[in-house]
């Protein structure tokens, strides 16, 4: 326990600049900081991202709908830098009131769809190119039960474990066992459902898989927040075959790769406008 036990005030205030890894762009209001239009390519697809692992999943979707042979799938990337407040830009806030990528416009139609939040991307391209999520039941209720699921459960293991345990300014006990116990207990659901599947949903490959691969794939492959020893990922053996069968996908290593703003320079593919962008 901290020397000083922290006392809430009666009224919360905000403390511009607390030191912790965000606090220059983190604010308790929404809406646009700054005018900006947003670029527009040549394809019917345009995204609007970074290539973190919320960003990843569209990324590795239209990218396997392009291994698939569907070419109205092409589509238009282009990096929304969050740590430099682009999300905050007057067009960025038209697409997406939230400010937070992916953000994604589908052009091909009369009139410009805007679609935000990556679940709701996920399933607006698998019901417009009619892949990866099952039509007949029980595999589709399965399947948009774990991609819930994955929304519901990655702000717990992101934005409390991985917050407190890598970004926070100090470490503090407190948090960082109620996040990493409840990081390995999803762990530990997943573990168990893919020990007797093949995939998160059954048998087949879905957006369930496309939405969950970018968080837990990673953790268990040690890619996040440094953390493989501390939450003890090799326990996880069915996330890690799971994983490394996901990873061996080449739609999911080229996807990985755009928007990317970090680790190896030569596999960061800052925008992608072309296939060959990333070959
Ligand atoms: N539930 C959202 C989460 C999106 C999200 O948290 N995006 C982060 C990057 S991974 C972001 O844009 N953060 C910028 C900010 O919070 O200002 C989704 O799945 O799309």
């Amino acid at each position: 326990m901290a020397d000083t036990p922290y006392i809430p005030p009666k009224v919360w205030q905000w403390q511009q600049g607390n030191g912790g890894k965000f606090a220059n762009i983190n604010r308790p209001v929404s809406g646009a900081t700054h005018e900006k239009e947003l670029p527009i390519g040549k394809h019917p697809l345009q995204l609007y991202s970074l290539g973190t692992p919320n960003g990843q999943k569209v990324t590795i979707m239209l990218e396997e709908l392009l291994a698939l042979g569907i070419k109205e799938a092409e589509y238009d990337a282009w990096l929304i830098n969050i740590g430099e407040g682009d999300q905050f830009g007057s067009g960025f806030v038209d697409i997406n009131p939230n400010s937070k990528i992916p953000a994604l416009v589908d052009r091909s139609g009369k009139e410009p769809i805007r679609v935000f939040e990556s679940g709701s991307i996920l399933t607006y391209l698998a019901e417009k190119f009619s892949a990866f999520l099952p039509t007949t039941q029980p595999e589709r209720a399965e399947t948009l039960s774990w991609l819930f699921w994955q929304m519901g459960s990655a702000p717990f293991a992101g934005g409390g474990f991985g917050h407190f345990y890598a970004y926070a300014p100090e470490k503090y006990e407190y948090p960082i066992n109620r996040f990493a116990m409840e990081t390995k207990r999803q762990l530990d659901v997943l573990d168990k459902r893919l020990a007797n599947n093949k995939y998160v949903a059954g048998d087949n490959y879905t957006i369930a898989d496309i939405a969950i691969w970018p968080w837990y794939g990673a953790l268990v492959k040690g890619w996040l927040y440094d953390a493989a020893e501390f939450l003890s990922v090799h326990e996880y053996k069915n996330v890690i075959r799971w994983a490394d069968e996901v990873y061996a996908r080449p739609a999911v290593q080229r996807g990985r790769r755009v928007n990317r703003l970090q680790g190896d320079p030569a596999q960061q593919v800052r925008e992608r406008h072309d296939a060959s962008d990333i070959n």
